[in-house]
């Protein structure tokens, strides 16, 4: 990986267990104030386990409240401004609750991946909608490991091999992805304010995803918008988009690899070798063996 220099004040940071997961302290400095958050009964929480898709929900959601009424948002606000990321902490950077807390918009939309049981209580107490997105472990890994070597915030990954063996013992930042996407899935079967999404689905027919997503939402659209917005949330379209392709936040370094990398399904048949897999696979079956919850590994 190529040596690079850090902005001034940052360092890669270490690995720490938190609460039961491995965090690192860009994600829990400010762990008082994101458990005392209070939230909203209108907020709407966009929760995901790292790399699943969180990004392009967040701008179908903005579009679909705000890309009529304020024209200007487009142009000028980064998506991690509109829907602030509740838990990280980088100081004079990103201060997530200060950031919602600025927030002058209804509803407030929120980012968090934060696994089911450390979201702040105050999301189950006001009933607030959440909309959870899923991605399959293999392509989530794949992504994972390049975001890891181009954000500074992250520890170094290491090389694939090793990063791949601490995906699996679920040493990575907000703790296993097994637990995560269990975790939210046993959530929906008692809170049905969630809405549990599948990347593999919004690859396969985004456009009907944004119908479904309308319908939780309770929000009539005609048509013809959610077919400008199908459009507007295009890979192509956002990874051009300064104000959705992360290119004007300083921790990220583009030179390694860019924050919209590839956007497709089954990219990790590029970075596995069939012994990853068969071994990946098997250790999958038993980390699943008992929930319901399926993942396309390919559409
Ligand atoms: S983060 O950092 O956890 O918030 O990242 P997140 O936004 O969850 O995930 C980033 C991956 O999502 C891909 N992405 C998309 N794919 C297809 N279409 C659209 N519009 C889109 N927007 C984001 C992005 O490219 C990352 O996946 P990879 O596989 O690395 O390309």
């Amino acid at each position: 990986m190529e040596e690079i220099d850090l902005p001034p004040g940052f360092s890669r940071p270490e690995l720490i267990d938190f609460e039961g997961i491995t965090m690192n302290h860009y994600f829990t400095n400010s762990w008082e104030k994101v458990q005392n958050f209070q939230a909203r009964p209108d907020d709407i929480l966009v929760a995901t386990y790292p790399k699943a898709g969180t990004t392009w929900v967040s701008y179908i959601l903005d579009l679909l409240y705000f890309g009529n009424t304020a024209p200007e948002r487009q142009t000028s606000l980064p998506i991690y401004e509109r829907v602030p990321f509740l838990e990280i902490t980088i100081p004079k950077v990103l201060e997530g609750v200060e950031m919602v807390e600025k927030l002058t918009t209804t509803p407030r939309l929120i980012k968090t991946h934060l696994p089911v049981q450390l979201v702040p209580k105050s999301f189950w107490e006001q009933n607030c909608r959440v909309v959870y997105v899923g991605r399959n472990a293999k392509d989530t890994a794949v992504s994972y490991f390049h975001f890891e070597e181009m954000n500074l915030i992250h520890p170094d990954p290491g090389d694939w091999i090793n990063f791949l063996q601490m995906f699996m013992d679920g040493k990575k930042i907000f703790g296993p992805w097994y637990d995560h996407v269990c975790g939210w899935w046993e959530k929906k079967q008692t809170y049905s304010n969630i809405h549990y999404m599948f990347f593999e689905d919004m690859v396969e027919d985004t456009g009907r995803e944004v119908e479904h997503l309308c319908s939780f939402l309770g929000l009539s659209k005609a048509k013809e918008e959610r077919e400008r917005i199908t459009k507007g949330v295009h890979f192509d379209a956002m990874k051009e988009n300064k104000m959705t392709n992360y290119s004007t936040i300083p921790v990220m370094d583009f030179k390694i690899s860019p924050f919209m990398r590839k956007g497709k399904v089954g990219d990790w048949k590029n970075h596995f070798t069939v012994a990853q897999n068969e071994k990946f696979d098997r250790h999958y079956k038993w980390k699943m063996k008992n929930t319901t919850l399926q993942f396309r590994t390919e559409i």
